[in-house]
């Protein structure tokens, strides 16, 4: 029978580096709190509001395993390039294909395991894994914001429950310095911090085509060369300074709406310009043409 050791040495050779397992969570008044008093997120098409709101444990589970990942590689652009963010490298590339590989083996040892829909940073809190700046970013203990989370429903039971922390943990770790809402190009986090306008968010402008509402900067520097992903507001951040990184990276090629590439952290405008032509969405294409001051 799978013991809760077991399970935490298999998922430290797979790469996860920290994991912590709670009892299900029954609601997150805070964030939905943040959620009413933002109405944006009424609005956002790839993430319909119902989604938001069943942001819950299935009843039938009886752990919820809460996974952190490390992809920080770099944030040392080539001046003049375009920008691509360690998420948009590592993000999803690294977490799943971990992720995947707990799930097979809690189910080779006969439980179930399935991704909730849950709000991974406010559960990532309650585990007690890390805290909330004001920039939204959830911070993991040591490892800082460049991480991903997973969060996995199991009828596995382990030894004894990770005591639940408040919902949003709001230390003295976030120096409140505000560097993250003074940096941000858009204006997008709310000036008292804790909230941002997502419609602002280049990381919205740039990843979710299809979108109504995508709020353009004027200025076409305000996309400050991101071609993808945004990470200002964790660049400019002194915890992150800090952190003490541990990835395992996937490092697969990348594709960017049918440009395809090798993995790197830039493309250079004159490329860009070369291949646009190669990129089959045109909502992709049009923010590629403002990028590049063609529009
Ligand atoms: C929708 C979404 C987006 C939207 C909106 C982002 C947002 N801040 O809401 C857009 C497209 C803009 C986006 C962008 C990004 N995202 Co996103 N996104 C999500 C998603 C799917 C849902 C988030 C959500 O529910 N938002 C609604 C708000 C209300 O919820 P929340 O941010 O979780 O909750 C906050 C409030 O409740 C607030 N709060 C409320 N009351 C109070 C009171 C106090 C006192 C305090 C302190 C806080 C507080 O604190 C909570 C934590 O920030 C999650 C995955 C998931 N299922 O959770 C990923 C997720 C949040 N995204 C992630 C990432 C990596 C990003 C980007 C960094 C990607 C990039 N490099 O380009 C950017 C970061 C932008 C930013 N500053 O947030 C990671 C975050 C990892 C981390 N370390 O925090 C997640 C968890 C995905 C994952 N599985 O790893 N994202
Ligand atoms: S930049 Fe400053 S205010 Fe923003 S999250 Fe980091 S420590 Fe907190
Ligand atoms: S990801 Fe970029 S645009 Fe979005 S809040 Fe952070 S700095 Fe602002």
């Amino acid at each position: 029978m799978l013991n809760e050791m077991n399970l935490r040495l298999y998922a430290e050779k797979i790469g996860i580096n920290q994991l912590a397992i709670l009892k299900p969570v029954v609601d997150y008044p805070n964030f939905r709190k943040c959620l009413n008093e933002r109405h944006e997120y009424r609005h956002l098409r790839y993430r319909p509001f119902p989604r938001f709101l069943d942001s819950l444990t299935p009843p039938d589970c009886k752990s919820l395993i809460v996974m952190i990942m490390d992809y920080f590689v770099s944030n040392d652009y080539p001046p003049g390039h375009l920008k691509i963010s360690n998420r948009g490298r590592y993000l999803w590339q690294t977490s799943n294909k971990r992720v995947r590989q707990l799930q097979t083996f809690l189910e080779e040892n006969g439980h179930t395991a399935e991704f909730v829909n849950v709000p991974e940073r406010a559960t990532a809190c309650m585990a007690g894994l890390g805290l909330i700046g004001m920039n939204t970013m959830f911070y993991a203990n040591q490892l800082g914001s460049y991480v991903g989370i997973r969060v996995i429903g199991t009828d596995f039971i382990p030894d004894s429950y990770h005591e639940a922390q408040p919902e949003i943990v709001h230390s003295d770790i976030c120096m409140h310095c505000r560097r993250c809402i003074k940096a941000c190009p858009t204006k997008a986090i709310d000036p008292d911090g804790y909230r941002i306008n997502p419609f602002r968010c280049i990381s919205f402008i740039n990843r979710h085509m299809g979108e109504t509402f995508r709020n353009w900067p004027d200025n076409r520097a305000d996309l400050d060369n991101w071609v993808d992903g945004c990470e200002v507001c964790q660049d400019v951040c002194p915890i992150n300074k800090k952190a003490k990184h541990k990835p395992e990276l996937v490092i697969d090629d990348l594709d960017f709406y049918g440009i395809r590439m090798k993995n790197a952290d830039s493309i250079s405008r004159d490329e860009l310009k070369q291949r646009k032509d190669e990129i089959t969405n045109p909502d992709f294409r049009s923010y590629v043409e403002r990028l590049l001051d063609e529009s």
